[in-house]
């Protein structure tokens, strides 16, 4: 990344917490990007790292975008067969003051149902995220299909529709 996109990136991402007034304040998402399964995919997941900076524990109930019908929050779970599969988290996502959540491939997710339109390399979506405590918060998440992830440990893929 040259340093005139870091510029405007660290500027873009100033703008981001000044207009979100508090909610920002304790809330830090990092690293976010989205990506569907295949072009003609009709659903998406979006991945980032969701860091309480605060003094109070906080969670994430949810969440939602003007792209898709329907945006849940998701994780993989292992059946009795053994084999993976997808539901909504219940109750949300608890993040302790200090503490960071990671949301990967294979494990929680930001889930869309019903995209309106296709998930493309390059675009950005915008996503609201909402606290328990620190009300909505703002994301714009890039799509990147090519986007390996980091732990490369984790050789689960992102299941298709649903
Ligand atoms: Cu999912």
């Amino acid at each position: 990344m040259s340093f005139k996109s870091k510029l405007m990136a660290a500027t873009a991402a100033a703008i981001l917490v000044s207009t979100s007034a508090f909610a920002a304040d304790t809330i830090m998402v990092h690293d976010p990007y989205v990506r569907s399964s295949t072009a003609k995919s009709t659903s998406g997941a979006a991945f980032m790292v969701l860091k309480n900076t605060g003094t109070v524990d906080d969670r994430l109930i949810g969440a939602r975008a003007s792209i898709a019908k329907k945006v849940e929050l998701h994780t993989h779970m292992e059946n009795s067969d053994g084999v993976m599969h997808m539901m909504e988290i219940e109750g949300g996502i608890p993040i302790a003051a200090g503490d960071q959540h990671m949301m990967v491939r294979g494990g929680d997710h930001v889930m869309f149902m019903g995209l309106s339109e296709a998930l493309i390399q390059g675009d950005v979506i915008s996503l609201t995220l909402t606290f328990e405590k620190a009300g909505d918060v703002s994301v714009e998440v890039p799509v990147d299909h090519a986007r390996k992830p980091a732990d490369q440990g984790n050789k689960m893929q992102h299941g298709t529709d649903g």
